[in-house]
């Protein structure tokens, strides 16, 4: 499944820099937590990990939540206080993504993410990057008890995070055990093992109504609208994992090779006359590069990279019509800002 959107319409250099200090504010409180004693050895190790694997993406997904609530208040600029809040919010959404990326990399036995080597490929991290994802995950409930214990959302915010955990946690489920050895099947794939509910992109909009003391149970429909924005940017993900640049994603896309129930497959499934199907039962999901270029001259030869500008259109032209058909102009706004970020994305 997909790593969950970018976001919102980057914020301006002020807001930029802002989130940047605040990063260093966060990251030296979990460096003093009075709940654990550092040595300097683990105290350098967690440094280096969070910077590693929190920093290194565009910041865009944290960022939108900053975004989001300055378009759901109507304000340009926000007080200090809101602005920290927010900005933290961001953070820590940033880091649940790193959290499961972190192990994400493990179990598809990735190489490179954000430019650089998997976590678990540094020399000397190996399966420390186990337990540090775990610390990741716990980090972000360390930064919500410190700054949000005592708000009257403080609860609705856990829940939150923990919603989408689990949700994106059983996800991954999905997409690992369709791809156990033993278990491999293409005759199984089909549209509905591909797409699974993706809430990361709503959980940035929920964390900004929530700041913005609204009642995330008013807010259904925004959550149906995300979802199947989610849908669209997993779809982007898959598709940018064959024909996406490297250089500019910044990893190695392994779908193939990892006998993903990916859409492209799925796609090529619907579409493959007889030979063209033993084509792909033959060579999907294997480790030799001769057998992804088998797979990858196929997909060229059904014509994928058009069905895919195809989906797009179509996604974008319902999910617009979804997104005007909402009363609140400030939720529209919100929703556009997202969908206008991602359309079309090259990463
Ligand atoms: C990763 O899906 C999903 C999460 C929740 C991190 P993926 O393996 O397709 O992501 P990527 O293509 O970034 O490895
Ligand atoms: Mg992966
Ligand atoms: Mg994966
Ligand atoms: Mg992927």
């Amino acid at each position: 499944m997909a790593a969950g959107g970018n976001g919102a319409a980057g914020g301006g250099a002020d807001t930029k820099a802002a989130f940047a200090q605040i990063y260093k504010t966060l990251k030296e409180e979990l460096l003093a937590d009075p709940a654990f004693e550092f040595t300097a050895e683990s105290h350098q190790w967690i440094d280096r990990m969070i910077d590693y694997n929190v920093l290194g993406g565009k910041c865009n997904r944290g960022l939108s939540v900053v975004d989001s609530y300055k378009l759901l208040k109507g304000a340009d600029v926000l007080g200090e206080e809101e602005m920290f809040l927010a900005c933290t919010l961001g953070w820590c959404i940033e880091w649940l993504q790193a959290f499961f990326l972190v192990l994400d990399d493990i179990m598809d036995d990735s190489h490179t993410r954000r430019g650089q080597p998997c976590w678990f490929r540094v020399p000397q991290v190996g399966f420390i990057a186990v337990n540090d994802g775990i610390i990741l995950r716990n980090h972000i409930s360390r930064i919500l008890r410190r700054h949000f214990k005592g708000k009257p959302y403080y609860a609705d915010l856990l829940d939150l995070f923990n919603e989408v955990e689990f949700k994106t946690a059983s996800g991954q489920l999905l997409d690992l055990i369709t791809t156990h050895e033993g278990e491999k099947d293409l005759t199984k794939y089909n549209i509905t093992v591909c797409i699974v509910t993706n809430t990361m992109l709503y959980q940035k909009v929920a964390c900004a109504l929530l700041l913005s003391g609204e009642n995330l149970d008013n807010y259904s429909a925004v959550e149906n609208i995300l979802v199947e924005m989610g849908t669209y940017f997993q779809v982007q993900d898959d598709y940018l994992d064959c024909y996406g640049d490297p250089e500019f994603i910044g990893k190695i896309g392994t779908d193939i090779e990892d006998y993903k129930c990916s859409w492209l497959v799925v796609q090529a499934l619907e579409r493959a006359d007889v030979s063209q199907k033993g084509i792909l039962f033959e060579n999907y999901g294997k480790k030799d590069p001769d057998c992804v270029t088998k797979v990858k001259n196929l997909y060229k030869e059904l014509n994928l990279e058009a069905v895919f500008q195809e989906y797009e259109n179509e996604s974008y032209k319902k999910l617009i019509a979804d997104i005007e058909a909402q009363p609140s102009i400030a939720v529209q706004n919100v929703l556009k800002s997202f969908l206008h970020k991602i359309y079309k994305r090259q990463k």
